[in-house]
């Protein structure tokens, strides 16, 4: 179940990456859908970093308001 849902999305990825839809993945094609998973890649980081500064910040602000 799990291989098939990995295999289905790699299928998705190939379909997309295949931008002028001949079949194949070209040089251009392939530099442009690893570039654009990099970008998402970092963009989720920054989010994370996001999220984790907000959650310390709120974990001191209740710590000050306690004392
Ligand atoms: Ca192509």
């Amino acid at each position: 179940m799990e291989i098939a849902s990995h295999l289905f999305a790699i299928a998705g990825a190939f379909v997309l990456a295949d931008v002028d839809g001949n079949g194949t993945i070209d040089y251009i094609e392939f530099i442009t859908a690893t570039m654009h998973r990099h970008k998402l890649e970092t963009e989720e980081h920054l989010v994370q970093a996001i999220k984790h500064t907000i959650y310390k910040i709120e974990v001191q602000a209740a710590a000050v308001t306690i004392e």
